[in-house]
């Protein structure tokens, strides 16, 4: 197939790219770069050298004989460029992963909440008006977020993939129904997300674009079996207040003796995904796209559910590390219970990765590995919910203060 990958310099998008090559798939990376240069702005780097996408894709062909295309283009503003780049390559599958995707980057300043919504939301509509225009019938896989549905809003009972049934009286008694389940997003990006959902219902149905939605979990580890075959292949792994997600964080935050940050009681259940899981789902997502005509197509891209504090004492554990209970900077329920379908990518022959299987590797790999390049300054959340709330900075501080740097004999030589 010959396949576009929106977003391939990216956490995702990286591996993914390299996994769909890897399968003998025809692909163009599209990115603009702009998380790099989130990363400048805010003075951060991966944990992991990462190399520039020239380097990379160049590395990529010594190793494997194959090309990736490249062509560096922003979805949000570049609509003419876009169009011209999908007429020429007539792609069979689009993987869209190029949105802002950090919470608490979204919700940093009125600057980065008016950037998250501008990209994000236009980056999506210009794809599907662009569609539309060139008349290509791709199969669209658009990475969306477990987040749409919100934490806790209907207790115990598990949420469904996309759509829920519900019973709306008439006069007659009452009739059955499938919506699009309630949005009840927690930042501006998730919020995107929710508005990224009505666009492609309305463009399923107006317009018979065939997509599909991915309603996915927070995706921890780091390297996948084409990103370890060479240095240069590395993947980014994020750490900071903003990017890091947090299993990520505590992993990393182990590494370098740093307590573990849990935000409040550590009572937030989330939805996991390995990164290895993530390449093989969109592969069958583009595999098994919906006909023209239907709906969008929604899975939950997710393998597993825990708890904050579970996850903070499991590698605390592990790693003789000490947890530091801070005020939480978002505004998010302090418990939640979660229990989430997946039904569909299991029947589609996903095989989970499970943590305990993972775990080890990327802890004694890669964020041991790199911990010399952790700035342990940069750890704190520091993006707040709402003007005025309490920061974990003085905490922190203190916290940070007491993370050991380690000894440079320790690390082994980078090249
Ligand atoms: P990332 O920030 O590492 O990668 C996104 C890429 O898109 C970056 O390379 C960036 O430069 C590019 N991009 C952003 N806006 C663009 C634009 N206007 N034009 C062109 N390129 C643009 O993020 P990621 O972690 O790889 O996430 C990828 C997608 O998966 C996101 O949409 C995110 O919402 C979703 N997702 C991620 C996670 C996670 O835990 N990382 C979990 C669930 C869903
Ligand atoms: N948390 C801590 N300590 C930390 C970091 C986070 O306790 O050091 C808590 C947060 O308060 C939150 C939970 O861990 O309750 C998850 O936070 P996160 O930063 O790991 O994940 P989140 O902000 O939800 O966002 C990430 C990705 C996003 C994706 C989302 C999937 O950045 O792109 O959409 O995961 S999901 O969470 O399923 O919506």
């Amino acid at each position: 197939m010959r396949v576009l990958v929106l977003g391939g310099d990216g956490f995702c998008g990286w591996p993914t790219t390299l996994y769909l090559s890897d399968l003998g798939h025809d692909i163009t990376i599209i990115d603009n770069l702009s998380r790099r240069k989130i990363d400048v702005d805010l003075e951060v780097e991966s944990l992991t050298p990462i190399r520039s996408i020239g380097e990379r894709i160049r590395a990529w062909r010594e190793v494997s004989g194959r090309s990736i295309g490249f062509v560096n283009l922003d979805l949000a503003t570049e609509y003419d460029r876009l169009v011209a780049v999908l007429a020429d390559l007539r792609p069979d599958a689009i993987v869209h992963f190029a949105e802002q995707r950090a919470a608490p980057y979204s919700m940093r300043s009125p600057q980065t909440k008016r950037y998250t919504v501008d990209n994000n939301v236009r980056a999506t509509h210009n794809l599907l008006t662009a569609l539309v225009e060139t008349g290509i019938d791709a199969a669209l896989a658009h990475l969306g977020t477990m987040g749409v549905y919100g934490y806790g809003w209907s207790g115990t009972a598990p949420i469904p993939e996309g759509y829920l049934t519900v019973k709306v009286p008439t006069p007659d008694g009452e009739i059955e129904r499938e919506i699009l389940h309630p949005a009840n997003p927690g930042s501006v990006y998730h919020m995107t997300k929710t508005l990224d959902q009505l666009m492609f219902s309305f463009y399923a149905k107006n317009d018979g674009l065939r997509i599909t939605d991915l309603h996915q979990g927070i995706v921890w580890g780091t390297q996948t079996d084409q990103t370890c075959r060479d240095e240069r292949l590395i993947n980014r792994f994020d750490y900071d207040g903003d990017y890091g997600t947090v299993l990520n964080r505590f992993l990393m935050q182990a590494a370098i003796g740093h307590p573990l940050t849990v935000h409040g009681t550590g009572g937030q259940t989330r939805a996991f995904i390995h990164i290895r899981d993530t390449v093989r789902c969109i592969e069958i997502a583009i595999s098994n796209a919906p006909e023209a005509g239907s709906r969008p197509q929604v899975l939950n891209q997710i393998t597993e559910v825990h708890r904050v504090i579970e996850l903070a004492k499991l590698v605390g554990d592990a790693m003789g590390v000490d947890i530091a209970y801070l005020p939480n900077p978002r505004r998010e329920a302090e418990e939640n219970e979660l229990n989430v379908r997946n039904d569909q990518f299991l029947a589609l022959g996903l095989q989970p990765t499970t943590l305990s299987e993972g775990l080890l590797e990327e802890c004694t790999d890669i964020a041991a590995r790199f911990r010399h390049r952790a700035d342990p300054t940069k750890i704190v959340a520091r993006s707040v919910w709402r003007a005025g709330m309490e920061t974990a900075d003085d905490l922190l501080t203190a916290v940070s203060a007491q993370a050991e740097a380690p000894a440079q004999a320790e690390v082994p030589a980078q090249q």
